[in-house]
């Protein structure tokens, strides 16, 4: 046999061991008597590899079907394929072990699901299996109306569960459950906040029939001070979606004390400022799943760059202007934070400098949780180094110390320098124009000529709010001969009205 022989053989061997280690976990169809229903009901129970031969005690999944679907849905290979999603998500050790029930439970309206899983399907479960009994070992989720039945259980008893999956669901905006949670969630949110570890919310883009019933209770939530983490897939409305919805909640179940509670650390243990430049290879420090989010251990790039090198990220030395480090090898859904401290509250433009050779990529930046660029469409610049710099224009801040979340739109792969925040300035925003103030060019290069039918005065800001010149009785000026470029906010009075303007120079 030569090496290259027992080399096949040894990689179909190894296959084959792996094979069998996955195939030690096992679903198995139980059934119980519900007091709610007063009937005898079914499930399905997944119970880990090694379940079996050892004393564990595990925490627990509950996991909801659909309307239309059934308790063996999820484990249907067709449909939710739950079993060989768990037996990777486990076996690789992207989560930990779990024991996963998955009841039956078609069309219950939320109320009577919340009775029925509450009542009888946990208690049944937590007598049968070795199953932890404590609110942070409980997590549960569920897809389309199964999100609706848990958002139900899961904020009203937020006391028996620490991790909440909402896939492709949300309330009927304005009907009687959405009314009754809004004043709910208004006398309980910070106690839901405080208890909840992580809530997943997914969604299958604009082609999900439940997207805009989904993004208004988001918005709900995030009044009422609960943190969503928000999560969007291809795929609609459909299991294509939901599966990888199952993948990405199961990194973040039950590590309450060991990941969600470890916060984030500036990088350098020094704030980036905005206005001004982000560098994005300076992300938080706290390490995978906390700062940042990088599906491969260590860094792809051959041979590997000399920076930051015991963190997972993928950063490249970078040839842009300025050159540095950019960010590399970006998946689908691979997010970076960074904290930011925003000094003046205000309405700012991101500047985002980007290298992509590929069509279709976006991304998407949050700050603390809320949206504010939501699937910006990167531009095919035909090089993994021709640099192009994108805007956002009119975003609003405000001002303090806060975090912001870069994530990777469905499709995989966009190189990323840096982001600028170039801001206005502080509690002033451009009024209505007056029609006979005269102002050009604006932008400018050199300077910019005012003109007024009267006599008036002028006071000009830069972005951090400080006055840099100003003059009064005049009838025409050019000005900004001696200014730095960028964004000005100026202000002119006349006869005891105010006017401001935005001046931009180049
Ligand atoms: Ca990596
Ligand atoms: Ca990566
Ligand atoms: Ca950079």
């Amino acid at each position: 046999m030569n090496l290259l022989s027992k080399l096949i053989l040894y990689l179909l061997l190894g296959g084959l061991f792996a094979t069998k280690s996955f195939a030690a976990s096992s679903i198995v169809e139980v059934s119980y008597f519900s007091k709610t229903m007063n009937s005898t009901r079914k499930m399905n129970v997944y119970l880990p590899d090694g379940y079996t031969t050892n004393t564990t005690y595990y925490p627990t999944f509950y996991l909801m079907h659909g309307g239309g679907q059934r308790y063996y849905t999820w484990t249907n290979t067709n449909d939710g394929n739950a079993k060989a999603i768990l037996d990777q998500a486990i076996s690789s050790g992207k989560t930990k072990p779990m024991i996963v029930a998955m009841p039956d439970v078609p069309d219950f309206a939320p109320d009577l699901f919340t009775r029925e899983l509450c009542n009888d399907v946990i208690p049944f479960v937590e007598k049968t299996y070795r199953a932890k009994t404590d609110k942070d070992s409980r997590a549960l989720a569920g897809l389309s109306w199964g999100g609706l039945q848990v958002l139900d259980a899961g904020l009203y008893r937020y006391d028996l569960f620490g991790y909440m999956g909402v896939f492709s669901s949300g309330w009927f905006i304005g009907d009687n459950v959405y009314n009754v949670m809004k004043t709910y969630l208004a006398g309980n949110g910070t106690k839901i906040q405080q208890s909840m570890r992580y809530l997943y919310y997914g969604q299958g883009g604009t082609g999900d029939i439940a997207y805009n019933n989904g993004a208004e209770t988001m918005k709900v939530l995030r009044a009422n001070g609960i943190k969503v983490n928000y999560w969007e897939h291809p795929g609609g409305h459909s299991f294509v979606c939901w599966r990888l919805d199952l993948r990405d909640f199961l990194p973040f179940l039950f590590q309450y004390g060991l990941v969600e509670d470890k916060p984030n650390t500036p990088y350098k243990g020094l704030a980036h400022t905005i206005p001004g430049i982000i560098q994005l290879e300076e992300y938080d420090e706290g390490g995978n799943n906390v700062a940042y989010m990088d599906d491969s251990p260590g860094s792809e790039v051959t041979p590997a760059v000399n920076y930051r090198t015991n963190e997972d990220v993928d950063i490249e030395t970078c040839t842009d202007n300025g050159g540095g480090y950019n960010l590399g090898y970006t998946k689908a859904g691979e997010w970076l934070e960074y904290t930011v401290n925003v000094a003046n509250t205000g309405k700012y433009d991101l500047d985002i400098r980007v290298a992509c050779d590929g069509t279709g990529r976006t991304l998407s930046v949050d700050i603390d949780s809320v949206s504010i660029a939501k699937d910006v469409a990167i531009p095919n610049t035909a090089g993994w180094q021709v640099w192009q710099t994108i805007t956002v224009k009119g975003i609003n801040l405000t001002a303090g110390p806060q975090i912001m979340r870069l994530t990777i739109g469905a499709q995989s792969y966009i190189n990323l320098n840096y982001v600028e925040f170039k801001g206005m300035v502080t509690g002033i925003e451009e009024n209505d124009i007056s029609e006979f103030i005269q102002l050009y060019p604006n932008p400018f290069e050199s300077e910019v000529n005012l003109k007024h039918n009267k006599l008036f005065s002028y006071k000009l800001y830069n972005v951090l709010g400080q006055l840099v010149a100003h003059d009064h009785n005049i009838e025409e000026k050019a000005i900004g001969g001696n200014l730095d470029k960028g964004p000005y906010a100026l202000q002119i009075i006349s006869n005891g009205e105010s006017f401001v303007y935005k001046i931009i120079k180049k």
